[in-house]
């Protein structure tokens, strides 16, 4: 066993995004890609040289190569162990657990997300730091910086470890340790929620349906839900994690997880539907023929958040990334909570939660989670809404949410993506939306008279750090919204997303449909953007 040093050039566009490098998997397999970006990891990271670090991905193609490689050059590079995922797999959250229960240096995540996967499709890796948060950017960005000039890795010549079995191996110098990658996860899942209950209501005949997508969750689903919490078999459905995800799109919204919106959306449909993505960080919830959008998603929780053991004693306070409706400000407000406003991008929060400023977050992307780990948690999110629901019997998922909104108001929101447009033209649309912007406050863009206009700039709280241009936002004086931005995490083209947002404080105007409800700010955001002169698309990709 030698460690083999490798002469090698620069990829370029080995930057990060908005939650790690995302390319096709044709694109990693470029003889050096791979371990060109993993260098610069360890080029850049101080003090790892014998400490732990944690490995695992969503299981997705190209996985179980890439971890194999990553084994190899983390004992050429001198950690002292390294704890993976059994068959390489460890959801995002899990990881992030993983890292901060057994106290390890960081870890590297091995997933493109919802994005689909295959020979010919996506594959990702981000590093989390020793708090199981992703790297912040300024780390990100001093890796990129390394990528652009490296000529060399490390790597140690030895055949591939058995990854299938929970044992402890040595590789060189390294120790590697195959774990459960479920056990860590729901042991935490166990001390925040109320499993007796929950168990209870699942006795009692609570109906549930999970769609784990062929994706990370299904093992960690299938454990807690049908194992611990009794739920009945055949609860979680597409619970086996493929390569391919079954040709599928892993990303829990309506149009993707189309099987589970059809179970929830019939005639016999049962009480509670959740679904998860790739990675198993972000969640869908549906009550029996109710959505939940995201935004309303965290406000509902926020509000509701002392009905769950992990949280009785209440929280500090809501973050959300900025596009996500502001639905979670009017609960901080009523409470008397912290309430923070972040650019996209998990890495946000990381701060806010390790000076404990907030305790819940969220985004429109799907995306809830808390303070017990340092990444969104699609299962947290669901068990969450299911303590609730334990804990307020005989409210269905419906009467909860329309509750609300007579009590806080309701913020009409939707996204609209045009995914896989012209990178020029798409930058050409910021710029010109940029232009635009500047004199826009006090003047009246249809019916609503513009209250502010501009590129969203976030100055971290705790450390202070500054985050420019990240999104373009119109705020009308009813406090409705327009946000531009382009997707920090596709890997064809551009996507470019638009956020338009409404509220409406009363009863009589809460019960429209979304995309009614917000037909003119919708209009007036395709014509402030000439969207389909710039772009030639007539219609969103995706509506959410
Ligand atoms: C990632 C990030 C999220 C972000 C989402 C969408 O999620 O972790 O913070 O909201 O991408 O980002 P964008 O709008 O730039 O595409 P995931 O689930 O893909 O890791």
């Amino acid at each position: 066993m030698s460690i083999r040093t490798v002469a090698t050039t620069p990829f370029e566009g080995q930057k990060p995004g908005t939650s790690g490098l995302r390319k096709k998997v044709k694109v990693f397999q470029q003889e050096h890609y791979l371990e060109n970006f993993i260098q610069a990891w360890f080029d850049t990271l101080e003090g790892f040289k014998g400490q732990t670090l944690v490995v695992g991905g969503d299981g997705r193609y190209y996985n179980r190569q890439a971890v194999q490689c990553i084994l190899k050059m983390a004992a050429a590079n001198g950690v002292g162990r390294v704890l993976v995922g059994q068959g390489a797999i460890l959801s995002t959250p899990a990881a992030s657990c993983v890292i901060r229960k057994h106290h390890a240096f960081g870890g590297f995540i091995l997933s493109a997300s919802h994005n689909p996967g295959g020979p010919d499709e996506d594959f990702g890796i981000k590093y989390n730091i020793t708090n199981g948060g992703p790297a912040p950017e300024k780390v990100t960005e001093a890796v990129f910086a390394r990528t652009e000039i490296i000529d060399s890795y490390k790597i140690l010549e030895v055949e591939d470890q058995d990854l299938d079995h929970v044992a402890s191996h040595r590789l060189g110098d390294m120790t590697v340790e195959v774990i459960d990658p479920v056990e860590d996860y729901a042991e935490l899942m166990e001390q925040l929620f109320d499993f007796p209950a929950l168990k209870n209501m699942f006795a009692n005949g609570f109906r549930m349906s999970f769609d784990a997508m062929n994706a990370v969750t299904g093992p960690y689903a299938t454990e807690i839900l049908e194992g611990r919490l009794g739920a009945p078999r055949g609860t979680v459905i597409n619970g086996v994690p493929l390569e391919d995800f079954g040709g599928g799109h892993p990303d829990p919204n309506l149009k993707h997880a189309h099987e589970l919106v059809d179970i929830l959306f019939a005639d016999d449909a049962p009480d509670f539907g959740a679904a998860s993505d790739g990675d198993g960080d972000r969640n869908m919830v549906l009550g029996n023929n109710f959505f939940v959008t995201p935004s309303d998603s965290l406000a509902v929780l926020a509000a509701n958040a002392t009905l769950i053991p992990g949280y009785k004693d209440g929280i500090a306070g809501v973050a959300r990334s900025m596009p996500t409706s502001a639905a979670a400000d009017r609960v901080a407000a009523e409470l008397g909570l912290n309430c923070y406003e972040t650019p996209t991008g998990w890495k946000f929060f990381g701060n806010l939660l390790d000076a404990g400023k907030a305790t819940f977050c969220g985004e429109e992307s799907f995306g809830t989670s808390s303070d017990h780990v340092r990444e969104k948690d699609g299962l947290w999110a669901v068990l969450a809404w299911m303590n609730v629901l334990a804990a307020r019997p005989g409210e269905s998922v419906a009467q909860i949410v329309q509750g609300h909104w007579e009590k806080f108001g309701r913020n009409y929101y939707s996204r609209h993506d045009y995914e896989a447009i012209d990178l020029t033209a798409a930058n050409g649309l910021m710029e010109h939306l940029r232009a635009k912007i500047a004199g826009l406050a006090g003047q009246t863009l249809g019916i609503h008279p513009v209250a502010a206009a501009d590129d969203f700039t976030y100055i971290d709280p705790v450390d202070g750090s500054v985050s420019a241009q990240q999104g373009i936002r119109i705020i009308f004086e009813d406090g409705s919204r327009i946000v531009y931005r382009l997707s920090g995490t596709g890997t064809e083209g551009a996507t470019l997303r638009v956020y338009i947002e409404r509220y409406a404080a009363h009863q009589a105007d809460q019960a429209l449909d979304t995309q009614e409800a917000l037909a003119d700010l919708i209009q007036l955001a395709e014509d402030m953007a000439e969207i389909e002169a710039r772009t030639g698309r007539a219609e969103p990709t995706v509506i959410t």
